[in-house]
């Protein structure tokens, strides 16, 4: 605790001197989420961050979430220093959904206005009409299908489904999906629902179908985080990233947040409901980045103007 600290003084130290802030997601380290905080950085879901660092007068934005997140502040700001704790914090969507053969399967549907969701690549943001995150993603699909336009959704399947559901649109999908979110099952789901008839459930769009209509709240993060503060229920289970739960216990100290049940649960897995990539987010590195100015994220002047389009086609709807 000493030691931790120090190294938190330290931090606040350099972002001060460096006219650096932090914008940390939901799902990382509460020792980061705390510091952000405490710095006059910001805890955030995606769509957020990329907002703040666009409005934040820091000169350096340190990003502490997983690679696209970085990528998308660059993109926005492409003037200032971006640094990421580690730069090998990837994510399963984006992974799955490299940019040449993306750009192939857009080339073979020309009638398709093509949106993807926030994590993914730069070059596949760049190949988008469209950039949206969990939060607004409903709003933007209704307003599309409203125009009689045809959607391509990357990469995440099960929201693009859930999506597709809600709103009516005509869509096909490119086949991704969250290795944390993809992992809750549905009749253990069911089964612990019943042990906590007082509980509501609220589950993430990135998780599987019959996950999702078990759900009393399908949402966001931020959507999710203000349920447990706005329902009069006494317990939460909740089926996203597990990190979510240190912002929940903040701002509602007298609720129950009980973990959904993941597969494999029990001996052989441990911290399933956790994002490994958003997990490799720690004080040290953040203090390493910081002293050295490594991990410093590049995307080219002309990649960043093509990707901030579509970005910015999102951020001015949202508004
Ligand atoms: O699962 C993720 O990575 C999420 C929810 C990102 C976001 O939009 O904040
Ligand atoms: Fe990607 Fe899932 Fe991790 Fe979010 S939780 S960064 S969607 S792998």
């Amino acid at each position: 605790p000493a030691e931790q600290e120090r190294l938190k003084q330290d931090i606040k130290t350099m972002l001060r001197r460096q006219n650096a802030v932090l914008v940390a997601h939901y799902y990382t380290d509460g020792a980061l989420q705390d510091l952000a905080e405490e710095t006059g950085g910001c805890v955030a879901d995606s769509l957020e961050m990329a907002r703040f660092g666009t409005e934040h007068p820091a000169t350096t934005l340190v990003v502490a979430g997983v690679r696209f997140m970085g990528e998308t502040s660059k993109i926005l700001n492409n003037e200032k220093r971006v640094l990421m704790p580690d730069l090998a914090a990837t994510c399963s969507l984006d992974e799955g959904c490299p940019a040449g053969l993306f750009s192939a399967y857009c080339d073979e549907h020309p009638d398709y206005t093509v949106v993807v969701y926030a994590n993914t690549s730069a070059e596949v943001k760049a190949r988008s009409d469209w950039v949206v995150t969990s939060g607004i993603a409903l709003p933007i699909i209704r307003h599309l299908a409203r125009s009689g336009e045809k959607v391509l959704w990357a990469p995440d399947r099960h929201l693009g489904q859930y999506v597709q559901k809600q709103t009516g649109a005509e869509m096909i999908y490119w086949p991704g999906s969250c290795i944390v979110h993809e992992r809750f099952r549905a009749e253990a789901l069911a089964e612990m629902r019943s042990r906590h008839p007082q509980a509501a459930v609220l589950v993430h769009p990135e998780s599987p179908e019959e996950v999702v209509a078990l759900a009393d709240v399908v949402g966001s993060t931020t959507a999710l985080i203000q349920a447990v503060v706005t329902l009069p229920n006494p317990e939460f289970i909740v089926a996203t990233d597990a990190g979510i739960m240190h912002k929940m216990q903040q701002l509602a100290p007298g609720k129950v947040l009980i973990e959904a049940p993941t597969l494999g649960e029990g001996a052989t897995c441990q911290s399933c409901a956790r994002c490994p990539w958003m997990g490799m987010n720690s004080l040290q590195n953040l203090a390493e980045v910081l002293k050295t100015g490594k991990n410093e994220i590049v995307v080219s002047a002309d990649l960043a103007r093509k990707a901030a389009i579509p970005i910015r086609r999102m951020l001015d709807f949202a508004r």
